[in-house]
């Protein structure tokens, strides 16, 4: 009897464990836009966040309110709008998490995210480039933010 209650409990633990976070998504933060999928399954999430640029970039992850579409968060960072009014304009409550990561480096922790289905999120950089290093080496003043959605179903 005991031992088939061990086993009873290893099978769940083996059922389990592997679900927590079990899928890792790598952003990247490039000088000044993320590479990032357009899509992903819902459920829980592990992020991690790779820098090859020349500047630090960080990573920050924002649910988006329903219905807000990726031509609205563009047209708001054309007309040059502040990451605390993006936020407050289309954000649905308050970041969810952020990683930094160092010139050529990846983040040394991960972020771990609940996503949920059928929803839009935003990722954004709001680090200026340091002194000393011009925006026409880089391109780009500001960063332009990312987004992802996620599946409806599946
Ligand atoms: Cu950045």
């Amino acid at each position: 009897m005991m031992t088939v209650a061990w086993a009873l409990l290893a099978v769940l633990v083996l059922v389990l464990v592997p679900r927590l976070g079990a899928e890792e998504i790598k952003i990247i933060g490039r000088d000044f836009a993320f590479d990032a999928p357009a899509t992903l399954g819902a459920g829980v999430t592990t992020f991690v966040f790779g820098n090859p640029g020349i500047v630090r970039h960080e990573m920050i992850i924002v649910l988006l309110r329903q219905g807000v579409t990726e031509q609205h968060i563009k047209d708001a960072h054309q007309g040059g709008i502040t990451m605390r009014k993006l936020m407050g304009q289309f954000g649905d409550g308050e970041i969810l998490g952020i990683l930094l990561a160092m010139p050529g480096q990846s983040s040394s922790g991960k972020l771990i995210v609940n996503l949920v289905r059928g929803r839009t999120y935003l990722i954004i950089c709001q680090l200026e480039a340091p002194e000393g290093v011009t925006t026409s080496q880089l391109g780009r003043a500001a960063a332009q933010p990312g987004v992802i959605r996620t599946r409806t179903q599946g």
